[in-house]
Order: structure tokens, then sequence, then C-alpha cells
């Protein structure tokens, strides 16, 4: 991988793949595992290793009720991880509300901000729109200690995109290039299961943007809801990861421009995967499939043909 972001944006490529990692003691998903900045690099090398794009590195837990750390402690966290494995040629982003640790791990060579907070600071979108620097407009309605309260919609999917929409018109207005933003929906920000489940089915909904969609379904609690056992307990986190393969093939089905997920190699497969599917697909001309359908396929003989199948009807 080399640092150039540009060339994550050529168009008709494969579904990117954005590996997590969290630097914090408590983030739902991996709190704890990479807080030793060696771990944390070494686990973003591996993941490049693995099929990564680029690596989001974050330094403050976004689990909803989190309280929030201080910036200094933020900027202790992350920049010793950004820097170096900037310093490898690794892309990254930084995963932050705060201009301060934004435009700090900018420096230490981050090329995209992944900003969660929804892009409502003003200084914040100043300091991308002045650096030049790749920007994730992610839907959220207020910080972690708040959001689930805000978990309130009528129509989900039009609110977040109307609420997308004037936020972006902010990021322009501050001077961000259109052809560097990013959109992401907010999976779990401000959102019941039940709210994250209609995003996903209606993401089409976003293309009206233009922009490319980054979608974080990742070790979710709304898939630990779907896989809740017998006692309606939901699955934890730690065990959410063959559901997080099932919505990134989806994703990359649909077409989003990235998935942002914390076990890189199977997502890289499945994207993959789905590339190879896709391109089969459009490399096999309809008028074979219609015009000799075997049987048991839609259009063919109900019948079991033994000859052609080896089975005795
Ligand atoms: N989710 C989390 C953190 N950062 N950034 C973007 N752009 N999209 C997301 O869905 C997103 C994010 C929370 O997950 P984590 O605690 O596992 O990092």
């Amino acid at each position: 991988m080399n640092a150039d972001v540009a060339g994550l944006f050529t168009p008709g490529e494969l579904t990117r793949v954005m590996g997590v990692v969290n630097v914090t003691p408590d983030s739902f998903s991996d709190g704890g595992t990479f807080l030793d900045p060696i771990d944390a690099v070494r686990a973003g090398l591996r993941m490049v290793a693995e099929g990564a794009d680029l690596i989001d590195v974050g330094g403050e837990s976004t689990r909803p009720g989190a309280l929030r750390v201080p910036a200094s402690e933020e900027m202790r966290r992350v920049l010793p991880v950004v820097a170096q494995l900037a310093a490898a040629g690794v892309r990254v982003s930084v995963d932050t509300t705060r201009v301060s640790v934004a435009a700090a791990a900018v420096d230490a060579g981050a090329v995209l901000v992944n900003d969660v907070s929804g892009g409502h600071d003003p200084e914040l979108l100043a300091m991308v729109a002045d650096r030049g620097v790749h920007y994730v407009l992610m839907h959220a309605r207020g910080p972690s200690a708040t959001m689930a309260e805000q978990a309130v919609y009528g129509d989900v999917v039009a609110e977040v995109v109307a609420e997308l929409d004037s936020r972006l018109e902010a990021v322009l207005a501050a001077g961000i290039a259109e052809e560097r933003v990013v959109i992401d929906p907010g999976i779990g920000f401000a959102k019941t299961s039940a709210h994250s489940w209609a995003l996903l089915g209606h993401l089409h909904a976003f293309a009206a943007f233009g922009r490319p969609l980054l979608v974080g379904t990742s070790r979710k609690s709304f898939l630990g809801t779907v896989l809740a056992d017998g006692q309606a307990q939901p699955r934890p986190s730690d065990a959410r990861d063959d559901a997080t393969q099932a919505t990134t093939a989806l994703l990359a089905a649909a077409d989003v421009w990235g998935v942002r997920v914390h076990a890189v190699r199977p997502a890289a497969d499945a994207v993959r995967v789905v590339h190879a599917w896709k391109r089969s697909a459009q490399a096999t001309a309809p008028t074979t499939l219609v015009a000799n359908p075997p049987t048991g396929v839609p259009g063919g003989s109900r019948t079991a043909d033994a000859s052609r199948t080896g089975w005795s009807p």
C-alpha cells in the first residue's frame, strides 16, 4: 500500500476495506486490545497485509453512553500510532471529533479525517479544508453520552438523509472540496437496531449525494440483537464477526465505496468474492441463460432429468 489516498476513489474499483484500530480501554468492539502503541501499530500492519486499504485510528470510545476523555489523552493514544503507520506507508484516517486531535494527526501523516460528530465543529471543517485532506461526514446527532436518547425518528431514512444533506452544505461552505467528501449513515449512532436495519435496507437513498458511501456495521449491537439467544440475550460483540461478513458481502453487492471493519481478512475476502460474482454475472450473456435454462432454474423444466443429473427420478 502507498499513502496515495486519491487512488482509493478510482471509480469501478472493489469496495474499500477500512481496518479499525481503537487505541482505547473501553470501545465495545476491541477496547483494551491495542492500548500499547506497539500492539496498535502491529495490528494496523497486519490488517494491511490482510487486505485493508486504509486504517482508521481512534483514541476515544464512541460506545453509547461513553464519557469523553481529555484531548491530551486522546492525542497521547493516537499520535504515535498514526505517525508510525503513516511512516510505514499506510493510508491512515483519524477517528475523532476534535480539531486539535485531527490537526495533530494530519501533521503526523493522516490523510483522512473521520469526523464522527457529523460535521458540527466549524473549526474542524476549516482545518480539513485548509489542509486539503479527505473527510468522512458521518451522521450523528450528539456525543456518545446522549446519543441513545436522540434515537427518535418518524422516518429514519428521510431524516438521516436530510440531516446529512444540511451538514454537507456546511461542509462545502467551509471550503472542503466535494471530491474529498465521503458520506456515512452512522450505523448505531443515535439509532436503535430497527433504525440501523432500516438504513441498511434503503442505502439507495444515499446515492443522491453522488459521493462515496462508507458503512460501519462491524460487531455492532444491531447484529447482536438479531442474533439474540433463546432468552433474548444479545450475542456479545466478540461473537459478531460472522454476521459482519454477511453485512460486508451485502454492502459490497450494493456497491458501497467502503466498509469499516475490525476483522479485515474475512471482509477483504468477502469483497473479492462479491466482485468475482458480479464480474461473472456481467460476462455471462443473458440470452445464453434464457435460451438454454438448466433443470431447476426458473424458466427451466421442473421435472428431474436423470440423464442430466445422474440421479434416478
Ligand atoms: N463506528 C464507530 C466508530 N467510528 N466511523 C465511521 N465513519 N462509521 C462508523 O460506523 C463508525 C465510526 C463505532 O465502532 P467502534 O467502536 O468499533 O470503532
